[in-house]
């Protein structure tokens, strides 16, 4: 028995231009609680939680999708640095049985070097986004994020701006949410189902991506902060991870027996010229 998740507060702000790239949304700011005291992870720098302020600005309900990422491309001719290198990361389990030999990464083997993988041919030559137009782009590096936002006139959120819209009003909870992970059993999220990294049952619907509007949007109206991609955002991760960009909202191949990460407070981050079929970002923007 399956019983509906108990209402979401919706405090939705006035939408901004929700047609056009990235449909902005108009965040108050405030002072929030930003961080998490849980201590999986403390190398992480999730806690302790403290008290930040972020100024009002603006906020894509959505992760920016392959449709919008194809019109820029096709404005200004970009080339990803993906495709300039000629590869990306994979992962393993998206890959046909009979797919050739690929190297694999030796701490996580399931993530595979495919050559010609990027954000046209998502799982490497011979496939394509044609059917998936509402998906967030993937293997887009930190340095493609920043160059999109600057046609699209927006720019990459702060991590605190992120997790403030991620948060959507509520305070101090691991998910957008609340913080149970299926509340009466209901998936609010795409996240990684089944035993890590072999069996994936895709019980909450997806397998891979799901489209950016999927799952009910947070009390802000961001829709899949949590879960589907992660999020580059424009900071620095710190002195652990030197010349690493924070990456946000964990992915559709979190679980919690590996990576635990599909938390509001959650944090990873990657070089700026790293690319893999499960990061991609949501635009800011500030208020006019
Ligand atoms: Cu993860």
């Amino acid at each position: 028995m399956v019983e509906s998740p108990a209402p979401v507060e919706h405090r939705r702000p006035s939408v901004g231009d929700v047609t056009g790239i990235g449909s902005l949304l108009e965040l108050p700011g405030g002072t929030f609680w930003m961080g998490a005291d849980e201590e999986r992870y403390p190398d992480d720098g999730e806690g302790p939680a403290r008290p930040v302020h972020v100024d009002r600005f603006r906020m894509a309900a959505y992760a920016v999708r392959n449709d919008e990422f194809a019109r820029f491309t096709a404005a200004t001719g970009y080339v990803t640095t993906a495709e300039r290198e000629g590869w990306s990361f994979v992962f393993g389990g998206l890959l046909p049985e009979d797919f050739p030999p690929t190297r694999a990464v030796v701490q996580a083997p399931w993530w595979r070097q495919v050559l010609g993988a990027n954000w046209r041919q998502p799982e490497g030559p011979g496939t394509a986004v044609d059917d998936r137009p509402d998906h967030p782009v993937v293997h887009v590096s930190w340095i493609d994020a920043r160059a999109f936002c600057r046609w699209a006139g927006g720019r990459l959120p702060s991590e605190a701006e992120w997790e403030y819209a991620a948060r959507g009003g509520r305070e101090r909870c691991r998910y957008p949410w609340g913080d149970e992970l299926t509340p009466g059993g209901e998936h609010l999220m795409n996240v990684f189902q089944g035993r890590f990294p072999t069996e994936n049952t895709g019980a909450d619907g997806f397998v891979g991506t799901a489209p950016v509007h999927a799952f009910p949007p947070n009390g802000f109206g961001l829709h899949n902060a949590t879960g589907n991609v992660w999020e580059w955002t424009a900071d620095r991760f710190g002195p652990s991870r030197p010349g690493q960009r924070v990456t946000r909202g964990g992915s559709y191949l979190c679980h919690e027996s590996y990576c635990w990460r599909y938390r509001c407070a959650a944090r990873s981050g990657n070089t700026p010229d790293s690319s893999a079929g499960n990061i991609g970002f949501r635009m800011a923007a500030d208020r006019p």
